[in-house]
Protein backbone atom coordinates (compact mmCIF):
# COMPACT_ATOMS: atom_id res chain seq x y z
CA UNK A 1 0.00 0.00 0.00
CA UNK A 2 0.91 3.83 -0.83
CA UNK A 3 2.00 4.47 2.75
CA UNK A 4 0.53 8.10 2.78
CA UNK A 5 -1.95 9.33 5.18
CA UNK A 6 -4.13 10.11 1.71
CA UNK A 7 -4.45 6.58 0.74
CA UNK A 8 -4.69 5.21 4.31
CA UNK A 9 -7.35 8.22 4.63
CA UNK A 10 -9.07 6.53 1.52
CA UNK A 11 -8.80 3.03 2.34
CA UNK A 12 -10.69 3.93 6.21
CA UNK A 13 -13.42 5.54 4.21
CA UNK A 14 -13.92 2.27 1.88
CA UNK A 15 -13.49 0.10 4.83
CA UNK A 16 -16.03 2.00 6.83
CA UNK A 17 -18.04 2.66 3.30
CA UNK A 18 -18.12 -1.86 3.53
CA UNK A 19 -19.92 -1.72 7.12
CA UNK A 20 -22.20 0.74 6.43
CA UNK A 21 -23.20 -0.99 3.27
CA UNK A 22 -24.10 -4.13 4.95
CA UNK A 23 -25.77 -2.72 7.71
CA UNK A 24 -28.94 -3.86 8.23
CA UNK A 25 -29.98 -2.20 11.52
CA UNK A 26 -28.34 -3.42 14.53
CA UNK A 27 -26.70 -6.42 12.66
CA UNK A 28 -24.35 -6.42 10.04
CA UNK A 29 -24.66 -8.79 6.81
CA UNK A 30 -21.51 -11.01 6.72
CA UNK A 31 -21.45 -10.34 2.98
CA UNK A 32 -23.97 -8.39 0.56
CA UNK A 33 -25.32 -11.89 -1.59
CA UNK A 34 -23.35 -14.64 -0.56
CA UNK A 35 -24.06 -14.56 3.03
CA UNK A 36 -26.64 -12.11 3.84
CA UNK A 37 -27.58 -13.20 7.42
CA UNK A 38 -25.80 -12.69 10.69
CA UNK A 39 -23.05 -15.19 11.41
CA UNK A 40 -21.34 -15.57 14.69
CA UNK A 41 -17.33 -15.18 14.57
CA UNK A 42 -17.56 -12.76 11.37
CA UNK A 43 -20.21 -10.48 14.08
CA UNK A 44 -17.11 -10.41 16.73
CA UNK A 45 -14.41 -8.99 13.93
CA UNK A 46 -17.64 -6.75 12.65
CA UNK A 47 -18.16 -5.02 16.04
CA UNK A 48 -14.58 -4.62 16.22
CA UNK A 49 -14.60 -2.21 12.91
CA UNK A 50 -17.80 -0.91 14.31
CA UNK A 51 -15.68 0.09 17.43
CA UNK A 52 -13.59 2.42 15.15
CA UNK A 53 -16.64 4.48 13.78
CA UNK A 54 -19.11 4.37 16.85
CA UNK A 55 -18.34 2.07 20.09
CA UNK A 56 -21.86 1.69 20.59
CA UNK A 57 -23.03 0.38 17.67
CA UNK A 58 -20.22 -2.19 18.02
CA UNK A 59 -21.82 -3.11 21.39
CA UNK A 60 -25.22 -3.32 19.77
CA UNK A 61 -23.72 -5.92 17.27
CA UNK A 62 -22.72 -8.55 19.79
CA UNK A 63 -26.28 -8.15 21.81
CA UNK A 64 -27.78 -8.86 19.03
CA UNK A 65 -26.00 -11.95 18.22
CA UNK A 66 -26.15 -12.59 22.29
CA UNK A 67 -29.67 -12.10 21.90
CA UNK A 68 -29.84 -16.19 19.98
CA UNK A 69 -27.71 -17.65 22.87
CA UNK A 70 -29.31 -21.17 23.50
CA UNK A 71 -30.07 -21.83 26.87
CA UNK A 72 -27.38 -24.42 26.51
CA UNK A 73 -24.85 -21.28 26.36
CA UNK A 74 -23.92 -22.31 22.42
CA UNK A 75 -24.20 -18.94 20.73
CA UNK A 76 -25.51 -20.66 17.17
CA UNK A 77 -23.09 -19.58 14.23
CA UNK A 78 -25.84 -18.69 12.08
CA UNK A 79 -28.61 -16.09 12.75
CA UNK A 80 -31.56 -15.99 10.06
CA UNK A 81 -32.33 -12.37 9.94
CA UNK A 82 -31.96 -11.37 6.13
CA UNK A 83 -35.58 -11.34 4.54
CA UNK A 84 -37.02 -13.86 1.75
CA UNK A 85 -35.26 -11.55 -1.12
CA UNK A 86 -32.25 -12.41 0.09
CA UNK A 87 -32.09 -16.41 -0.23
CA UNK A 88 -29.07 -17.98 1.49
CA UNK A 89 -28.60 -22.06 0.94
CA UNK A 90 -28.93 -23.94 3.55
CA UNK A 91 -31.67 -21.83 5.45
CA UNK A 92 -33.33 -22.31 8.84
CA UNK A 93 -35.63 -25.52 7.29
CA UNK A 94 -32.35 -27.69 7.37
CA UNK A 95 -31.91 -26.63 10.66
CA UNK A 96 -35.19 -27.05 12.55
CA UNK A 97 -32.86 -26.09 15.25
CA UNK A 98 -34.63 -23.29 17.73
CA UNK A 99 -37.85 -25.27 17.61
CA UNK A 100 -35.89 -28.64 18.74
CA UNK A 101 -33.72 -26.89 21.25
CA UNK A 102 -34.28 -23.87 22.10
CA UNK A 103 -38.17 -23.06 21.78
CA UNK A 104 -39.00 -19.53 22.23
CA UNK A 105 -36.26 -18.10 21.04
CA UNK A 106 -37.33 -14.85 18.64
CA UNK A 107 -35.61 -15.67 15.36
CA UNK A 108 -34.43 -18.79 13.99
CA UNK A 109 -30.56 -20.36 13.96
CA UNK A 110 -28.49 -22.68 13.38
CA UNK A 111 -27.34 -25.62 15.81
CA UNK A 112 -24.11 -25.02 15.62
CA UNK A 113 -21.64 -22.79 16.94
CA UNK A 114 -18.28 -21.12 15.60
CA UNK A 115 -14.86 -20.07 17.65
CA UNK A 116 -15.21 -17.99 20.30
CA UNK A 117 -13.45 -14.57 19.17
CA UNK A 118 -16.32 -12.37 20.52
CA UNK A 119 -14.64 -12.06 23.62
CA UNK A 120 -11.53 -10.50 22.28
CA UNK A 121 -13.95 -7.99 20.36
CA UNK A 122 -15.42 -7.06 23.80
CA UNK A 123 -11.73 -6.54 25.15
CA UNK A 124 -11.04 -4.21 21.68
CA UNK A 125 -13.74 -2.08 22.56
CA UNK A 126 -13.29 -1.42 25.85
CA UNK A 127 -9.88 -0.30 24.81
CA UNK A 128 -11.19 2.09 22.19
CA UNK A 129 -14.04 3.60 24.21
CA UNK A 130 -13.35 7.06 24.80
CA UNK A 131 -13.30 8.57 28.48
CA UNK A 132 -16.48 10.14 28.37
CA UNK A 133 -18.48 7.44 26.71
CA UNK A 134 -16.78 4.68 29.68
CA UNK A 135 -19.88 5.01 32.40
CA UNK A 136 -22.42 3.54 29.53
CA UNK A 137 -20.25 1.49 27.61
CA UNK A 138 -18.94 -0.50 31.23
CA UNK A 139 -23.03 -1.13 32.01
CA UNK A 140 -23.01 -2.76 28.69
CA UNK A 141 -20.12 -4.57 29.56
CA UNK A 142 -21.43 -5.73 32.62
CA UNK A 143 -24.94 -6.56 31.54
CA UNK A 144 -23.06 -8.86 28.29
CA UNK A 145 -20.01 -10.61 30.39
CA UNK A 146 -22.56 -13.24 32.04
CA UNK A 147 -23.71 -14.22 28.62
CA UNK A 148 -20.00 -14.62 27.26
CA UNK A 149 -19.26 -16.64 30.48
CA UNK A 150 -21.86 -18.68 29.95
CA UNK A 151 -20.81 -19.21 26.43
CA UNK A 152 -17.30 -20.22 27.20
CA UNK A 153 -18.51 -22.66 30.24
CA UNK A 154 -21.10 -24.63 27.44
CA UNK A 155 -17.41 -25.05 25.48
CA UNK A 156 -15.68 -25.93 28.53
CA UNK A 157 -18.20 -27.91 29.22
CA UNK A 158 -20.58 -29.42 26.58
CA UNK A 159 -18.22 -29.41 24.03
CA UNK A 160 -15.05 -30.78 25.76
CA UNK A 161 -16.80 -33.51 28.76
CA UNK A 162 -13.63 -35.40 28.91
CA UNK A 163 -12.51 -32.16 30.30
CA UNK A 164 -9.45 -32.30 28.35
CA UNK A 165 -9.04 -28.28 27.54
CA UNK A 166 -9.91 -29.12 23.97
CA UNK A 167 -12.99 -28.35 22.00
CA UNK A 168 -14.89 -30.70 19.80
CA UNK A 169 -16.41 -29.33 17.30
CA UNK A 170 -19.65 -31.19 15.41
CA UNK A 171 -18.92 -29.89 12.05
CA UNK A 172 -16.77 -28.52 9.61
CA UNK A 173 -19.14 -25.22 9.15
CA UNK A 174 -18.03 -24.69 12.73
CA UNK A 175 -15.24 -22.41 11.31
CA UNK A 176 -13.00 -23.37 8.29
CA UNK A 177 -15.67 -25.16 6.20
CA UNK A 178 -13.72 -27.60 3.60
CA UNK A 179 -9.96 -27.40 5.48
CA UNK A 180 -8.28 -30.45 4.29
CA UNK A 181 -8.14 -31.11 8.07
CA UNK A 182 -11.47 -32.86 7.84
CA UNK A 183 -10.70 -34.51 5.32
CA UNK A 184 -10.33 -37.84 6.54
CA UNK A 185 -13.39 -37.60 9.50
CA UNK A 186 -15.72 -36.99 5.80
CA UNK A 187 -14.35 -39.69 3.93
CA UNK A 188 -15.49 -42.22 6.94
CA UNK A 189 -18.64 -41.14 5.97
CA UNK A 190 -19.85 -43.39 2.91
CA UNK A 191 -23.51 -42.80 2.18
CA UNK A 192 -24.21 -39.35 2.92
CA UNK A 193 -27.65 -38.79 1.48
CA UNK A 194 -29.08 -35.52 2.43
CA UNK A 195 -32.10 -35.59 0.09
CA UNK A 196 -32.42 -33.15 -2.97
CA UNK A 197 -30.70 -29.44 -2.39
CA UNK A 198 -29.66 -26.50 -4.83
CA UNK A 199 -26.49 -24.81 -3.89
CA UNK A 200 -26.80 -21.13 -4.23
CA UNK A 201 -22.99 -20.25 -3.55
CA UNK A 202 -21.17 -21.65 -6.42
CA UNK A 203 -23.12 -19.28 -9.19
CA UNK A 204 -23.77 -16.97 -6.83
CA UNK A 205 -19.81 -16.40 -6.84
CA UNK A 206 -19.91 -17.51 -10.66
CA UNK A 207 -16.18 -19.97 -10.10
CA UNK A 208 -17.12 -23.41 -8.20
CA UNK A 209 -13.78 -23.93 -7.80
CA UNK A 210 -13.22 -21.51 -5.19
CA UNK A 211 -16.08 -22.90 -2.83
CA UNK A 212 -15.94 -26.87 -1.54
CA UNK A 213 -17.37 -29.55 -3.68
CA UNK A 214 -20.62 -31.04 -4.09
CA UNK A 215 -18.66 -34.21 -2.33
CA UNK A 216 -18.14 -31.77 0.63
CA UNK A 217 -21.89 -30.49 0.37
CA UNK A 218 -23.24 -33.74 0.69
CA UNK A 219 -21.59 -34.30 3.43
CA UNK A 220 -22.32 -31.42 5.16
CA UNK A 221 -25.86 -31.29 4.61
CA UNK A 222 -25.92 -35.23 5.71
CA UNK A 223 -24.21 -34.28 8.89
CA UNK A 224 -26.99 -31.56 9.34
CA UNK A 225 -29.49 -34.07 9.11
CA UNK A 226 -27.83 -36.20 11.61
CA UNK A 227 -27.67 -33.28 14.59
CA UNK A 228 -31.68 -32.48 13.53
CA UNK A 229 -31.91 -36.51 14.78
CA UNK A 230 -30.35 -35.99 17.96
CA UNK A 231 -32.17 -32.41 18.83
CA UNK A 232 -28.80 -31.25 19.03
CA UNK A 233 -28.85 -32.84 22.62
CA UNK A 234 -24.47 -32.72 23.74
CA UNK A 235 -24.98 -35.66 25.18
CA UNK A 236 -26.51 -37.88 22.77
CA UNK A 237 -24.08 -35.75 19.84
CA UNK A 238 -21.42 -37.66 22.10
CA UNK A 239 -22.45 -40.92 22.24
CA UNK A 240 -24.32 -41.38 18.42
CA UNK A 241 -22.76 -38.77 16.42
CA UNK A 242 -19.84 -39.87 13.88
CA UNK A 243 -18.10 -36.41 13.32
CA UNK A 244 -16.46 -35.24 16.54
CA UNK A 245 -13.07 -33.21 16.61
CA UNK A 246 -11.03 -31.84 18.65
CA UNK A 247 -10.12 -28.65 16.97
CA UNK A 248 -6.82 -26.81 18.32
CA UNK A 249 -7.46 -23.71 16.75
CA UNK A 250 -10.91 -23.61 18.36
CA UNK A 251 -9.45 -24.40 21.27
CA UNK A 252 -6.71 -21.94 21.02
CA UNK A 253 -9.46 -19.07 20.71
CA UNK A 254 -10.74 -20.24 23.92
CA UNK A 255 -7.95 -20.12 25.22
CA UNK A 256 -7.20 -16.37 24.33
CA UNK A 257 -10.76 -15.65 24.87
CA UNK A 258 -10.73 -16.63 28.56
CA UNK A 259 -7.64 -14.49 29.13
CA UNK A 260 -9.82 -11.37 27.33
CA UNK A 261 -12.48 -12.14 29.95
CA UNK A 262 -9.87 -12.46 32.54
CA UNK A 263 -8.73 -8.83 31.07
CA UNK A 264 -12.34 -7.50 31.78
CA UNK A 265 -13.05 -8.84 34.51
CA UNK A 266 -12.53 -5.85 36.43
CA UNK A 267 -14.75 -3.52 34.26
CA UNK A 268 -16.98 -6.07 34.20
CA UNK A 269 -17.45 -6.86 38.30
CA UNK A 270 -17.02 -10.18 37.73
CA UNK A 271 -17.14 -12.51 40.64
CA UNK A 272 -14.59 -14.65 42.48
CA UNK A 273 -16.01 -17.60 41.52
CA UNK A 274 -16.41 -16.70 37.56
CA UNK A 275 -12.67 -15.47 37.40
CA UNK A 276 -11.59 -18.54 39.02
CA UNK A 277 -13.55 -20.65 36.54
CA UNK A 278 -11.96 -18.73 33.49
CA UNK A 279 -8.58 -18.83 34.40
CA UNK A 280 -8.87 -22.89 35.30
CA UNK A 281 -10.49 -22.88 31.88
CA UNK A 282 -7.63 -20.99 30.09
CA UNK A 283 -4.77 -23.46 32.16
CA UNK A 284 -6.39 -26.39 30.81
CA UNK A 285 -6.54 -25.37 27.34
CA UNK A 286 -3.14 -24.48 27.31
CA UNK A 287 -2.03 -27.79 28.84
CA UNK A 288 -4.55 -29.61 25.97
CA UNK A 289 -2.82 -27.36 23.44
CA UNK A 290 0.97 -28.58 24.87
CA UNK A 291 -0.25 -32.32 24.59
CA UNK A 292 -1.21 -31.80 21.44
CA UNK A 293 2.06 -30.45 19.96
CA UNK A 294 3.38 -33.31 17.14
CA UNK A 295 7.53 -33.53 18.57
CA UNK A 296 8.61 -34.13 14.56
CA UNK A 297 6.56 -31.24 12.61
CA UNK A 298 6.68 -28.69 15.44
CA UNK A 299 2.89 -28.36 14.95
CA UNK A 300 -0.14 -28.55 16.82
CA UNK A 301 -2.37 -31.63 15.66
CA UNK A 302 -6.41 -31.61 15.85
CA UNK A 303 -7.45 -35.34 17.02
CA UNK A 304 -10.07 -37.20 15.52
CA UNK A 305 -12.38 -38.62 18.27
CA UNK A 306 -14.55 -41.22 16.18
CA UNK A 307 -11.36 -42.17 13.61
CA UNK A 308 -8.98 -42.37 17.17
CA UNK A 309 -6.27 -40.47 15.22
CA UNK A 310 -4.16 -37.44 15.43
CA UNK A 311 -4.71 -34.81 12.10
CA UNK A 312 -0.85 -34.08 10.99
CA UNK A 313 -1.25 -31.59 8.32
CA UNK A 314 0.25 -28.66 7.85
CA UNK A 315 -2.22 -25.95 7.87
CA UNK A 316 -2.55 -22.58 9.77
CA UNK A 317 -3.89 -24.63 12.50
CA UNK A 318 -0.55 -25.87 13.40
CA UNK A 319 -0.07 -22.48 14.76
CA UNK A 320 -2.65 -22.49 17.50
CA UNK A 321 0.00 -22.36 20.83
CA UNK A 322 0.56 -18.74 19.17
CA UNK A 323 -3.40 -18.21 18.33
CA UNK A 324 -3.88 -19.00 22.27
CA UNK A 325 -0.57 -16.61 23.46
CA UNK A 326 1.38 -19.15 24.87
CA UNK A 327 3.24 -18.24 28.34
CA UNK A 328 5.89 -20.86 27.11
CA UNK A 329 8.70 -18.95 25.54
CA UNK A 330 10.29 -22.78 24.21
CA UNK A 331 7.48 -23.23 22.05
CA UNK A 332 7.18 -19.42 21.42
CA UNK A 333 10.65 -19.48 19.94
CA UNK A 334 10.41 -22.90 18.11
CA UNK A 335 6.26 -22.02 16.56
CA UNK A 336 8.00 -18.34 15.10
CA UNK A 337 10.74 -20.32 14.01
CA UNK A 338 8.06 -22.57 12.10
CA UNK A 339 5.97 -19.69 10.79
CA UNK A 340 8.33 -18.41 8.76
CA UNK A 341 10.09 -21.53 7.54
CA UNK A 342 9.55 -22.59 4.02
CA UNK A 343 6.27 -24.55 4.44
CA UNK A 344 4.72 -21.64 5.65
CA UNK A 345 5.42 -17.82 5.30
CA UNK A 346 9.14 -18.49 4.21
CA UNK A 347 7.85 -19.87 1.03
CA UNK A 348 9.63 -17.72 -1.59
CA UNK A 349 6.58 -17.66 -3.83
CA UNK A 350 4.24 -16.07 -2.18
CA UNK A 351 3.30 -12.31 -2.64
CA UNK A 352 3.04 -11.69 0.33
CA UNK A 353 5.02 -12.89 3.79
CA UNK A 354 1.58 -13.98 5.08
CA UNK A 355 -0.06 -17.09 7.21
CA UNK A 356 -1.51 -19.45 4.26
CA UNK A 357 -4.79 -21.82 5.86
CA UNK A 358 -2.96 -24.50 3.99
CA UNK A 359 1.08 -24.81 4.20
CA UNK A 360 1.68 -24.55 0.05
CA UNK A 361 4.01 -27.37 0.64
CA UNK A 362 1.28 -29.50 1.95
CA UNK A 363 -0.54 -32.17 -1.20
CA UNK A 364 -4.02 -31.22 -0.32
CA UNK A 365 -3.25 -27.43 -1.01
CA UNK A 366 -4.88 -25.36 -3.39
CA UNK A 367 -4.45 -22.22 -3.75
CA UNK A 368 -7.49 -20.61 -5.14
CA UNK A 369 -9.92 -23.07 -3.23
CA UNK A 370 -11.62 -21.82 0.13
CA UNK A 371 -9.77 -22.96 3.34
CA UNK A 372 -7.31 -25.00 1.44
CA UNK A 373 -4.66 -22.68 0.86
CA UNK A 374 -5.61 -18.82 0.21
CA UNK A 375 -4.61 -16.09 2.56
CA UNK A 376 -7.69 -14.76 5.04
CA UNK A 377 -7.30 -11.87 6.39
CA UNK A 378 -8.78 -12.63 10.21
CA UNK A 379 -6.59 -15.00 10.75
CA UNK A 380 -3.55 -12.89 10.06
CA UNK A 381 -5.27 -10.52 12.31
CA UNK A 382 -5.43 -13.06 14.48
CA UNK A 383 -2.18 -14.03 14.43
CA UNK A 384 -1.23 -10.75 14.61
CA UNK A 385 -2.81 -9.38 17.62
CA UNK A 386 -1.81 -12.70 19.28
CA UNK A 387 2.03 -11.60 18.18
CA UNK A 388 1.30 -8.18 19.51
CA UNK A 389 0.07 -9.21 23.06
CA UNK A 390 2.98 -11.86 23.45
CA UNK A 391 5.57 -8.83 23.05
CA UNK A 392 6.45 -9.99 19.74
CA UNK A 393 5.72 -6.53 18.33
CA UNK A 394 8.24 -6.58 14.35
CA UNK A 395 6.26 -9.83 13.72
CA UNK A 396 3.32 -8.49 14.24
CA UNK A 397 4.03 -5.20 12.59
CA UNK A 398 4.97 -6.66 9.19
CA UNK A 399 1.68 -8.91 9.51
CA UNK A 400 0.29 -5.57 9.96
CA UNK A 401 1.34 -4.01 6.87
CA UNK A 402 1.78 -6.94 4.65
CA UNK A 403 -1.95 -7.33 4.89
CA UNK A 404 -3.12 -4.22 4.53
CA UNK A 405 -1.06 -4.00 1.48
CA UNK A 406 -2.23 -7.45 0.13
CA UNK A 407 -5.92 -5.32 0.85
CA UNK A 408 -5.24 -2.26 -0.63
CA UNK A 409 -3.89 -3.69 -3.98
CA UNK A 410 -7.46 -5.27 -4.39
CA UNK A 411 -9.39 -2.26 -2.87
CA UNK A 412 -13.00 -4.89 -2.91
CA UNK A 413 -12.31 -6.11 1.02
CA UNK A 414 -12.09 -10.35 -0.39
CA UNK A 415 -13.33 -12.63 1.56
CA UNK A 416 -9.59 -14.52 1.16
CA UNK A 417 -6.72 -14.06 -1.35
CA UNK A 418 -4.43 -16.59 -3.73
CA UNK A 419 -1.05 -16.52 -1.74
CA UNK A 420 1.18 -16.48 -5.05
CA UNK A 421 -0.36 -13.74 -6.59
CA UNK A 422 -2.48 -12.06 -4.12
CA UNK A 423 -5.62 -11.99 -6.22
CA UNK A 424 -8.48 -11.71 -4.67
CA UNK A 425 -11.12 -14.53 -3.91
CA UNK A 426 -14.29 -15.20 -2.93
CA UNK A 427 -17.33 -12.56 -1.81
CA UNK A 428 -16.11 -9.00 -2.36
CA UNK A 429 -16.94 -6.61 0.36
CA UNK A 430 -16.81 -8.91 2.94
CA UNK A 431 -17.49 -7.35 6.06
CA UNK A 432 -15.18 -8.70 8.31
CA UNK A 433 -11.76 -7.99 6.23
CA UNK A 434 -13.42 -4.33 6.42
CA UNK A 435 -13.56 -4.42 9.93
CA UNK A 436 -10.13 -6.15 10.48
CA UNK A 437 -8.73 -3.28 8.01
CA UNK A 438 -10.27 -1.00 9.93
CA UNK A 439 -8.28 -2.06 13.29
CA UNK A 440 -5.45 -2.16 11.69
CA UNK A 441 -5.40 0.82 9.84
CA UNK A 442 -5.69 2.53 13.33
CA UNK A 443 -3.04 0.92 15.23
CA UNK A 444 -1.10 2.72 12.14
CA UNK A 445 -2.16 6.01 13.50
CA UNK A 446 -1.30 5.32 16.95
CA UNK A 447 1.61 4.59 15.63
CA UNK A 448 2.56 0.99 16.47
CA UNK A 449 5.96 0.30 17.34
CA UNK A 450 8.37 -1.16 14.84
CA UNK A 451 10.37 -2.78 16.81
CA UNK A 452 12.14 -6.27 16.52
CA UNK A 453 10.30 -9.14 17.33
C1 LIG B 1 -18.10 -19.50 5.44
O1 LIG B 1 -19.04 -20.47 5.83
C2 LIG B 1 -20.41 -20.50 5.36
C3 LIG B 1 -21.15 -21.53 6.20
O2 LIG B 1 -21.13 -21.16 7.54
C4 LIG B 1 -20.57 -20.87 3.91
O3 LIG B 1 -19.61 -21.33 3.29
O4 LIG B 1 -21.68 -20.70 3.39
C5 LIG B 1 -16.85 -19.69 6.37
O5 LIG B 1 -15.76 -18.99 5.88
C6 LIG B 1 -17.20 -19.24 7.78
O6 LIG B 1 -16.08 -19.33 8.61
C7 LIG B 1 -17.75 -17.81 7.77
O7 LIG B 1 -18.16 -17.46 9.07
C8 LIG B 1 -18.93 -17.68 6.81
C9 LIG B 1 -19.41 -16.24 6.64
O8 LIG B 1 -18.33 -15.39 6.34
O9 LIG B 1 -18.59 -18.17 5.51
Amino acid sequence: MDGTGDARGLLRERAAAVLRGNDAGGWTRAAPHLYPHQWSWDSAFIAIGWAHLDVGRALFELEQLFAAQWPSGLVPHVVFRAGPGEPYFPGPEWWDATRLAAPGLPVQTTGICQPPVHALALRRIWELTPQARRPQVRERIRALFPQLVKWHRYLATQRDPEASGLVTVYHPWEGTDNSPRWDRALARIEVAQPGPYTRLDASQLGDPSQRPTNWDYDRYLWLVGQLRKHRYDDAEIYREYPFLIKDVFFSAVLVAANAALLDLAGVAGASNADQGELARWMDRGREGLARCLDPESGLCADYDVRGGERIRLRTFAGFAPLFARTADTGQLAAQLRLLDSGDFCGDPRLRWRLLPSTSPAEPAFEPRNYWRGPVWPIINWLLSDSLTRLGRSGRAEELRRDSLAQIAADGEFAEYFEPFTGKPLGSPRQSWTAAVTLDWLARDDAGAAAQPG
